[in-house]
């Protein structure tokens, strides 16, 4: 799968179910979600990875689900503390238990381990039951032009989404360090050995799109012998959550499920799907993929659980 932070997070729990992989146990089948790190960012001194630690305090029953990011049970004493000496930002909700993730994060780091390798670290606390990859073990940070009477200028993805709650007029989305980044190890062989790869009904632009702005992934996806099968994360012409209506905005794509998948491509069209979910009641025709509506809610488990059965189904030969 590859995922972003919320919605990937929570897919990857239905999908979990579907697989009938226990709470920390593995099955018959194991996942490999390759996550979006173009959110990731150096604040406070410390390394910051918000989708791949979403993924595992999820996954693995720390997170505070109100929010969907960020530890249940939190508190931001150090955070105020920070204010107080007046130390920029204050506008990260930096909580405390979370900042013990990331010195350890940032410690493994300073003396040389890889993303991969940290992430791998921190998952035998959490026991994710699945394996977590970064998409990338290189800076690859979303930096967001922004063009508004002040002009133009970037920022850092979070805080155009933190700070400004995506308020801003973007123009453009940039991977900043695409260029010399590589897939983390273990991503090319989980495209090429999977039987089935999946799109999480992820922000398409600022969480898929990072990931496959990593030189390499998208010809992986283009080559891989499993079929590739994408959820919309726009029910009935809306984002089901977070913001991707204006991350699509900037980039030109109506925000309809069917212009999500023609975003994507069809694979025989040299793009990456061959089917594509979509919600009861939308309907979409793209020429070179599969299209097929069923309920998209997340609303629990099982209900994720059933769309994960489905994507399976259209990805699996019967
Ligand atoms: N999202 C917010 O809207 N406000 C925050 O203060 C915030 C802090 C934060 C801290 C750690 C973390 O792992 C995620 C955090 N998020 C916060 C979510 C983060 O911005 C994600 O990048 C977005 O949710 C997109 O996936």
């Amino acid at each position: 799968m590859l995922v972003g932070g919320v919605g990937g997070a929570r897919f990857l729990l239905g999908l979990k179910a579907a697989l009938g992989l226990g709470e920390h146990g593995t099955a018959a089948h194991d996942i490999t979600a390759v996550v979006n790190t173009g959110d990731d960012i150096w604040l406070h001194g410390v390394r910051i990875c918000p989708d791949l630690d979403t993924c595992m305090y999820t996954l693995g029953g720390g997170i505070d689900t109100e929010r969907g990011w960020g530890r249940a049970g939190e508190t931001w004493v150090v955070k105020a503390e920070l204010a107080r000496y007046g130390a920029d930002p204050e506008w990260f909700g930096l909580g405390d238990l979370d900042l013990a993730t990331h010195l350890v994060r940032t410690r493994m780091l300073q003396v040389g381990y890889p993303l991969s390798a940290v992430t791998a670290a921190l998952c035998d606390r959490w026991r994710p039951g699945v394996r977590l990859l970064p998409a990338t073990d290189d800076r690859c940070e979303t930096h967001v032009v922004v063009a508004d009477e002040q002009g133009r200028r970037s920022m850092h993805f979070q805080e155009w989404w933190i700070r400004h709650r995506a308020q801003l007029p973007a123009i453009e989305f940039v991977p900043v360090g695409a260029d010399t980044a590589e897939p983390a190890a273990g991503v090319l062989d989980a495209i090429a050995e999977a039987d089935a790869v999946l799109l999480a009904p992820s922000n398409p632009v600022v969480s898929i799109g990072s990931v496959l702005a990593v030189p390499g992934i998208r010809p992986a996806l283009r080559n891989a012998s499993a079929r590739v099968i994408g959820l919309s994360p726009i029910v009935g012409g809306r984002a089901v959550r977070g913001m991707a209506d204006a991350c699509l905005a900037a980039i030109g794509v109506p925000c309809e499920a069917g212009a999500v998948a023609a975003h994507y491509g069809a694979r025989r069209a040299g793009g990456i799907l061959d089917g594509w979910l979509l919600h009861t009641g939308d309907q979409a025709t793209v020429p070179g993929i599969e299209v097929r509506a069923i309920p998209l809610l997340m609303t629990d488990v099982a209900a994720t659980a059933a769309m994960a059965r489905a994507a399976l189904e259209l990805a699996l030969p019967q």
